[in-house]
């Protein structure tokens, strides 16, 4: 991988009005790029002037000498940037028009068009952050709640970063030792202990299982899970979704079958982002239009972490609520009994057709039982993976399925390797193994890594950031 040599520049606040935007630069042109085209209100400050200074003045397009807009210019000298390169923040008025402009100026001085991601490749490339760091930095652009965002803020700071090189250490502490003899077996160097390396082997392994097991949880963090509410027509399922969501979002009606397209909305369960989505009611269609809109259904169920099943208290069970039954199949689901509020004597809430999992009663119009309801939705999500938080160090959390592939092969290399320790001949096939194991590793954090990787990576970042 080749360091950057050239000099880049985006506009890196999102497209539309705003206060203000701003174009930015990174390389080492960037200061002088922007001097091409900055006339200072109060003239150009001395050389003197700190390592980053803000300065206010004009764009002035060089051609024609007409202003552009008035700005305030951010110049930070490397290395204690973002990139650890030369950077200028351009604050222009935020809208469409002066940052397109302004942008185009830096491009004509001879400025390229960032990728996407490129100034936080350029942060891991010239060493300034890890790659584990360089992928939450986009989770925390995208965390849809304060505590994903506080997971991808500690990966950020290198917290998961910290526990990869630890557990990599140990195992390059074995290898080292299994090396060392492998070269010199003539010498004096002592074979390894079999006991220590298997007592190392296995402290390794329970360190990456933790970190493992806490992916579940950790990626409902970060990518949110998806919850579908489901059920026939009527039982009120769109009722449901403005309860949880608090307005008046899926239009409600006593005419079975109004819903047709799925609507969605984001929802804070406990600190998990959801997207919970109301779906057509499910039955025999009525119209080319009901049949799609129950097939989307459908897809919903298949596509969903958790199904609300809503049944309606204020009709005896029916054919209908069986079939949805049979349609949730054996998915993570909640059972919610809504319109307690007029629940009819046939009802029977003990039914075990319900109660085969766990069951909610709510009155989605009253508002009543909503809050049972979320902390249901929230012990359901996190089951199974319940407690991984807190197993881990310090509540450590994978969120990145990169990350877990990686871990998992690390920690199947490491139980070959350990596999082979018991046929002490085979030395070399161990050491084999550990490298496999520590490649693995490496590549979370981009001590190993190419081009092709980055791209992958950097391809999901908005451009200017
Ligand atoms: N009494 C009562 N009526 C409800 C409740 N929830 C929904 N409804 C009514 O049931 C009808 C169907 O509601 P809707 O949310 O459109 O059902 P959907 O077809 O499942 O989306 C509407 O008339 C709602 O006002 C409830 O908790 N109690
Ligand atoms: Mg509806």
């Amino acid at each position: 991988m080749n360091l950057p040599e050239d000099t880049i520049a985006a506009v890196s606040t999102p497209p539309g009005e705003g206060g203000i935007g701003i174009v930015r630069l990174s390389g080492r042109e960037s200061f002088c790029i922007v001097r091409g085209i900055f006339t200072p209100a109060g003239g150009m400050p001395n050389q003197s002037a700190g390592p980053r200074t803000i300065i206010h003045g004009f764009i002035t397009d060089p051609a024609t000498t007409e202003k552009i807009d008035e700005v305030l210019v951010s110049f930070m000298k490397a290395p204690r940037t973002y990139t650890r390169e030369d950077v200028v923040e351009i604050n222009c008025h935020g809208g469409m028009v002066p940052l397109r402009r302004v942008l185009g100026l830096t491009l004509n001085e001879g400025a390229r068009l960032a990728e996407p991601g490129e100034f936080t490749r350029r942060a891991f490339l010239n060493g300034r952050i890890d790659l584990a760091q360089a992928e939450a930095v986009i989770d925390v652009i995208r965390a849809g709640t304060e505590q994903s965002e506080r997971m991808a803020l500690r990966q950020l700071e290198g917290g998961l970063s910290e526990e990869i090189k630890d557990i990599r250490e140990g195992i390059a502490g074995l290898c080292a030792l299994v090396e060392a003899y492998l070269d010199f077996p003539e010498d004096d160097v002592e074979p390894p202990e079999m006991d220590r390396m298997t007592a190392a082997m296995e402290d390794a392994a329970s360190r990456l299982k933790v970190l493992c097991r806490s992916f579940d949880e950790g990626r409902l963090y970060r990518e949110g899970a998806a919850m579908a509410i489901v059920g026939k027509p009527n039982v009120g399922k769109s009722s449901l979704l403005n309860a949880l969501v608090r307005k008046d979002r899926a239009i409600i009606t006593d005419l079975p079958g109004t819903t047709r397209d799925i609507i969605e909305e984001a929802l804070n369960i406990g600190g998990l982002p959801v997207r919970v989505m109301d779906t057509a009611g499910i039955r025999e269609a009525h119209d080319l239009a009901e049949a799609e809109g129950i097939k989307r259904s459908l897809g919903a169920i298949a596509g969903a972490d958790i199904v609300l099943a809503v049944f309606d208290a204020g009709r005896p069970l029916d054919q209908a609520d069986r079939l949805i039954i049979e349609k949730v199949g054996n998915k993570k689901t909640i059972s919610v009994i809504n319109k307690c509020d007029i629940m009819d004597a046939g009802f029977d809430c003990d039914d075990p057709e319900l109660n085969g999992r766990s069951c909610v009663r709510i009155s989605a119009k009253k508002g009543e039982g909503l809050e049972v309801l979320r902390e249901k939705i929230f012990a359901e999500l996190i089951s199974g993976s319940s407690g991984a938080g807190a197993e881990s160090t310090a509540g450590l959390l994978i969120t990145n399925i990169r990350h877990k592939r990686l871990l998992d092969k690390a920690l199947e290399s490491l139980g070959q390797a350990r596999a082979t320790l018991e046929n002490s001949d085979r030395l070399e096939v161990t050491a084999l193994f550990l490298r496999e194991a520590l490649d693995a590793l490496g590549e979370i954090v981009g001590v190993v890594t190419t081009d092709d990787i980055l791209d992958r990576i950097f391809a999901g970042f908005c451009i200017g950031k």
